[in-house]
């Protein structure tokens, strides 16, 4: 049985191109648009001989009460529920925002093994990303 990993976090903070870039493909839609993943998809991880199954979900935003972004973090947590590690990835370029605050003490309840990811960092408006 492959191990599976989880890629979480809030809407449009980079996670389809993160799957897309571990999985080698372009089978996950990436956008500017937030809110484009809808669904669980799941890819093929392979460094050396080891393999890992690789889940890119849709954005997390319990802010949202409509149906359709309820249903989306919902499979977004059954993803994390069928996972052994959970990369959680974070818009580094902003301020940690509540709802990633929110993930994260989400992820502590369910005391999910995980790994935050910085993204976007070359966005990042500072002088030491200048240098
Ligand atoms: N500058 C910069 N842009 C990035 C980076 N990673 C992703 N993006 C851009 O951010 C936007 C959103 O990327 P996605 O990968 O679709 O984000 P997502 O988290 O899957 O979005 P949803 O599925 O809508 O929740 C796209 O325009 C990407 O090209 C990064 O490291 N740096
Ligand atoms: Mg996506």
């Amino acid at each position: 049985m492959l191990n599976t990993v989880a890629i979480i976090g809030r809407p449009n903070v980079g996670k389809s191109t993160l799957f897309n870039k571990l999985t080698k493909s372009r089978s996950a839609i990436v956008s500017n648009f937030s809110g484009l993943t809808k669904d669980r998809n799941y890819g093929l991880l392979s460094i050396g001989d080891s393999k890992t199954f690789l889940i890119d979900t849709g954005g997390i935003d319990s802010s949202k009460q409509e149906s359709i972004d309820n249903k989306i973090s919902e499979q977004a947590w059954i993803a994390v529920d069928e996972s052994s590690l959970v990369l959680f990835v974070i818009d580094g370029s902003e301020e940690l925002t509540n709802l990633d605050s929110e993930i994260l003490d989400n992820l502590r309840k369910r005391n999910k093994k995980f790994i935050p990811i910085l993204n976007k960092n070359d966005k990042k408006k500072c002088f030491k990303c200048l240098l």
